[in-house]
């Protein structure tokens, strides 16, 4: 590794690690290339950064040539994908642009956000999906978009909390979601009420809260930051999913990547998601976290819990 590498070229390079959407690798490549000090011992690496810039374009080129289909699609990645929904003006752009690196437009007039913009939000050691899109009232939502939010596995309703149609914005979005089969057919939901920094905010988030028994709420303020800590925390519980650590036997723990599977998951289900035949393949598993016992030997009907380590032997 030739000597000189600056800070900054360590980050892009942490970065490049962390990325994954297309999106994410472009960027972090080309910060690479910004930082890297240019001199003799280092023209390799540059050439290689430039390689792979070149081979991302051409492949993003190439998918939008071939993806003419439908803009409101957007490719799932990571442990889940939450749509962010909402009237316009509500603060969708700007949550999704806080809690992920993706080029979202924040703006002071509607409809600035005119197609799904994903980006990855970090939960501890996992990463989430989450999809800006354009806005939608129950006078106007183009098909397309409910469809595309169908696919996805839960949603977040954005309603400003600081004007006074917030009780009928929130309404008229359950309706929506409600009619276009989003929520009725089970899809987890939650309500984050932006703009908390604005008067007027608490007391109508009072007044909603009280509406809503039965909603999940969230309270947040881009302004202030209020709130955003204990959000991606919010969406991993609301999503429903558990973090597994595959050990081979006798070796360390793999915490690089944990595999995920949805609550009531068993270490047969893990073993599939591991590899098509290990659940076949394998003839014993040992858990380590939930079981009464470190290394508990476990059938594969096991229900793991969120945080297990599972050992499989073959
Ligand atoms: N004061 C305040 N303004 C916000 C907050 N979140 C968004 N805004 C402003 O509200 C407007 C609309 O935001 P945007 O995220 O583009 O809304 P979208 O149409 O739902 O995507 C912009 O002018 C933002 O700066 C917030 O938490 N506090
Ligand atoms: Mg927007």
């Amino acid at each position: 590794m030739p000597a000189n590498l600056t800070p900054q070229y360590m980050e892009a390079e942490e970065a490049l690690q962390r990325a994954i959407t297309p999106e994410e690798k472009l960027d972090a490549l080309e910060e690479m290339l910004r930082a890297i000090p240019k001199h003799k011992g280092t023209e390799k690496m540059q050439a290689d950064i430039k390689r792979r810039i070149a081979r991302l374009r051409e492949a993003s080129e190439a998918a939008r040539k071939k993806g003419k289909a439908d803009p409101y699609r957007v490719e799932r990645e990571g442990a889940g994908q939450v749509f962010v929904v909402g009237p316009p003006n509500s603060g969708k752009s700007a949550l999704v642009g806080a809690l992920t690196k993706a080029k979202v437009v924040v703006a002071a007039y509607p409809f600035a956000t005119a197609w799904p913009v994903p980006g990855m939000m970090k939960h501890e050691d996992i990463l989430i999906q989450l999809v800006d899109t354009p806005p939608a009232t129950g006078g106007n939502c183009p098909p397309a978009l409910a469809a595309s939010v169908r696919g996805g596995d839960a949603v977040i309703i954005v309603v400003d909390a600081s004007i006074d149609s917030c009780l009928d914005d929130l309404q008229d979005q359950l309706d929506l979601l409600e009619d276009r089969r989003v929520i009725s057919d089970g899809r987890p939901c939650m309500v984050v009420l932006s703009k908390m920094d604005l008067p007027g905010a608490a007391g109508n988030a009072e007044i909603l809260i009280e509406a809503y028994p039965e909603a999940r709420f969230a309270l947040v303020s881009v302004q202030s930051g209020a709130g955003f800590q204990e959000l991606p925390g919010a969406v991993f519980e609301m999503l429903g999913i558990i973090r597994l650590y595959a050990k081979p036997p006798g070796r360390e723990v793999d915490r690089a990547a944990p595999f995920v599977l949805k609550r009531g998951g068993t270490v047969a289900d893990l073993a599939r998601a591991i590899h098509r035949d290990l659940s076949r393949t394998m003839k014993s598993a040992r858990v380590w976290g939930s079981a009464r016992f470190d290394g508990q030997p476990v059938p594969r009907e096991y229900v793991l819990s969120d945080g297990d380590v599972v050992e499989f032997r073959t």
